[in-house]
């Protein structure tokens, strides 16, 4: 199954080098992934390829124009109808995990990316399947989110990480954070790999690995927790961390 992406921009160039490098790059070489960049600039019918105005109603900055955006979205709609079309936008759904897991499952979506104040409303209303955000923040454009979401979709594309690697193995999969993870040196000016690591014992490796992902998760993203489906072994071991932690949660002894 191949994921494929169209994406609306006035910056195409934007796309070229993060899209052809590491594993997204091989993903496009190896056909996995399939990326297109479509300058809404050349839907605009005006002479001077004007893609934006000023706002109705006054205020500051620009918005872009309704009708180049929808004879590019119609464009590629005439290619494949069924597609969705994404816009990138801090009023969006927050992009997550789960949220990427969903949308690999659609397999080809249009993204578009605002600039200047944004779209004019018109475009959400008759064009827009869905508007995500990648963050409480804002850019000057809508090409870093995008770029944002189809790497964090393509993970779910088997075989873009590798034959034995699936995204279903990530942090966030059971929604707790990713483990400490060391390699060589064992040691390092004095600094160790914990025992166990080393141990070859792999039952109480992934009990440790276990326990740090869940006192990492209850540390810095205690809200995580609440929506993770915990075993009855972990909210024990959780009550054990709880309890052998310091009021600001420092490991006293464990
Ligand atoms: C954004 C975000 C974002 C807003 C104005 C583009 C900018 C400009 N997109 N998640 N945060 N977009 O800041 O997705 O048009």
């Amino acid at each position: 199954m191949k994921m494929r992406f169209d994406i609306l921009t006035l910056f195409p160039d934007m796309f070229s080098s993060p899209l052809r490098e590491s594993i997204l790059g091989r993903a496009v070489e190896k056909g996995l992934i399939e990326i297109q960049t479509i300058n809404i600039r050349d839907y605009s019918l005006d002479k001077h390829q004007v893609v934006d105005d000023t706002p109705y109603g006054g205020g500051q900055g620009m918005v872009m124009k309704v009708e180049p955006i929808a004879r590019a979205i119609e464009w590629v709609k005439s290619q494949n109808p069924s597609t969705r079309t994404i816009y990138l936008t801090p009023q969006g759904k927050p992009l997550n995990q789960d949220l990427a897991r969903r949308l690999f499952t659609q397999s080809h979506l249009i993204l578009l990316c605002g600039r200047y104040e944004g779209v004019d409303e018109r475009v959400r209303e008759l064009f827009i399947d869905e508007e995500i955000s990648i963050g409480d923040y804002v850019l000057t454009g809508g090409e870093l989110a995008a770029m944002v979401l189809i790497d964090a979709v393509s993970r779910f594309v088997p075989g873009v990480l590798g034959s034995d690697r699936s995204a279903e193995e990530d942090s966030f999969f059971n929604s707790l954070l990713e483990y400490p993870q060391y390699t060589r040196p064992s040691d390092f000016r004095g600094s160790c790999v914990p025992e166990v690591l080393l141990s070859g014992n792999h039952s109480a490796i992934s009990q440790w690995r276990r326990k740090e992902a869940l006192r990492r998760t209850w540390l810095r993203r205690p809200d995580l927790l609440a929506k993770a489906n915990l075993f009855e072994e972990d909210k024990r071991v959780l009550e054990e961390i709880r309890n052998s932690s310091d009021d600001c949660g420092l490991r006293n002894t464990d």
